[in-house]
């Protein structure tokens, strides 16, 4: 069996380090979970949002934020986040650097295109990043998956991955959540599709 460890935008802007972007609550928590996953597995897979602060979803406040957009590749009103050269484009302290990684994808780059899951630049996932050919490249099996947030790119990942065919556990204490009730629903549409939630060491060794 080959397992690959996925660290989901696990960045700065979506922690409480940095307030006016995404503030995940405990975002910043996840890094020795994250590293765990990582020691079960032999190849290593990041992403990072990589946002253009003037992008065609950009609104000004936190209050102006979800509102659906007529666009095809972005679906949601955001605050800016994740913008090169600003500290919440950077990863977590205590990850390796994105270089250091064995396939590390930089998503949403261009301004009209926000998307949620890291294996294609598109929402309808026409456009690969090309994650999906490297895991079948290396014959990878089983990927385990952590990161931020849960309810959005960690739940859209995970679901990526399981349609594309392979063995899907999302780690929860290596995940934090934007909010209660969309973690909860996430959690419900991926285990419809069958991929495993482990909540501890004992349940990630067993999946
Ligand atoms: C994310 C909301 C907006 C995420 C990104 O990484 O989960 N969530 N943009």
């Amino acid at each position: 069996m080959k397992i690959a460890s996925f660290d989901v935008d696990a960045q700065k802007g979506f922690t409480p380090l940095c307030p006016g972007e995404l503030p995940v609550p405990e975002g910043d928590a996840i890094v020795p979970a994250l590293n765990q996953l990582a020691t079960r597995a032999q190849l290593r897979i990041g992403s990072k949002d990589a946002h253009s602060p003037r992008a065609a979803w950009v609104v000004d406040s936190h209050a102006q934020m979800l509102q659906p957009l007529p666009l095809a590749n972005a679906d949601l009103t955001w605050v800016s986040h994740c913008v090169p050269g600003t500290p919440g484009f950077e990863l977590l302290e205590g990850l390796p650097a994105p270089l250091d990684y064995d396939y590390f994808v930089w998503k949403g780059v261009e301004p009209d295109l926000h998307p949620y899951g890291a294996c294609y630049h598109d929402l309808a996932e026409k456009r690969s990043t090309g994650v999906i050919e490297f895991l079948r490249h290396n014959a990878v099996d089983h990927i385990l998956v952590g990161g931020l947030a849960l309810d959005y790119c960690v739940k859209t990942t995970a679901l990526q991955l399981r349609r594309a065919g392979f063995a899907v556990t999302v780690y929860l204490p290596a995940c934090r959540a934007i909010a209660r009730n969309t973690a909860d629903a996430a959690c419900t549409a991926m285990r419809e599709q069958g991929i495993t939630l482990a909540s501890s060491l004992d349940e990630l060794d067993s999946a």
